[in-house]
């Protein structure tokens, strides 16, 4: 596969784990140092087919939606998402920001929800076609303490979305487990940042591993 021109970046980790702020402030850095274009988007989501999507499967309580179904309506976004924002910016240069991507979905279908992992791999190739992030950082947050920043940052907003915060203590933590398992089976593309430093500790850490990153891209 031809390498993209841009670079694509995810941000994942269970809830509250810190993604969103990282994000905004990794954007900053980017742009003041290097004068690149970053693009910041999200999943499900990031283009007005998917954001609907996003809408069907997080705001509506109490549907029938199984493990399968709910991993295809993922998908699907995905799709809209890497096919008509994610690989065009690329295309022109753009370095994208993404909070979660397919990581999510091996977390919080199978290790949280229980759907067979090779389900997810097949769904994810016929889809996909092997397209993955350059670099993934995974905020690994105890997930007491993430629940409580999420619930804080849930009451100041109103979107309405905290049907998975509202799953049990003992699903985050297969979540978490989830999380660091593919860091360790991944170590090319992940960087696990412990985000119980403060937000600044964080954003100086990300920094750096991107540094690396866009000299890699660059001279290599
Ligand atoms: N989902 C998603 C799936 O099940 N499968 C999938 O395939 C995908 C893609 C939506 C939901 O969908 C599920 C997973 C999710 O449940 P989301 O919109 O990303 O995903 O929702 P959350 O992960 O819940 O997003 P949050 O906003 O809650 O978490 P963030 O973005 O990780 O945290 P952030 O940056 O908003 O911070 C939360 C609060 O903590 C503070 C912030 O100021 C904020 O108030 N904070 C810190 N405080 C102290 N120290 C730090 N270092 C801090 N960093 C942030």
């Amino acid at each position: 596969m031809a390498k993209a021109k841009g670079l694509f970046v995810t941000f994942e980790g269970g809830e509250g784990a810190g993604k969103t702020t990282q994000i905004k402030l990794l954007s900053e850095y980017i742009q003041s140092k290097y004068a690149q274009d970053v693009v910041e988007t999200r999943e499900p989501g990031g283009t007005p087919g998917a954001e609907k999507i996003r809408n069907l499967i997080i705001q509506k309580e109490g549907v029938d939606w199984t493990p399968l179904s709910e991993t295809l309506m993922f998908f699907a976004a995905r799709h809209i998402h890497v096919e008509n924002l994610i690989k065009p910016a690329l295309d022109t240069g753009k370095i994208i920001l993404c909070d979660r991507f397919t990581d999510s979905t091996r977390t919080y279908q199978s290790y949280g929800h229980g759907l067979d992992p090779q389900t997810i791999e097949t769904i994810n190739d016929i889809t996909l076609n092997g397209f993955e992030p350059d670099l993934t950082f995974i905020i690994d947050l105890d997930v007491v303490t993430g629940l409580k920043r999420a619930k804080s940052r849930l009451q100041n907003d109103n979107s309405g979305e905290d049907r998975y915060e509202s799953l049990n203590v003992e699903f985050h933590e297969r979540l978490h487990k989830g999380f660091l398992e593919i860091a360790e089976n991944n170590p090319q593309r992940c960087r696990v940042i412990d985000g119980s430093g403060s937000i600044e500790q964080l954003s100086l850490q990300i920094q750096s591993e991107f540094d690396k990153l866009w000299a890699e891209h660059h001279n290599g």
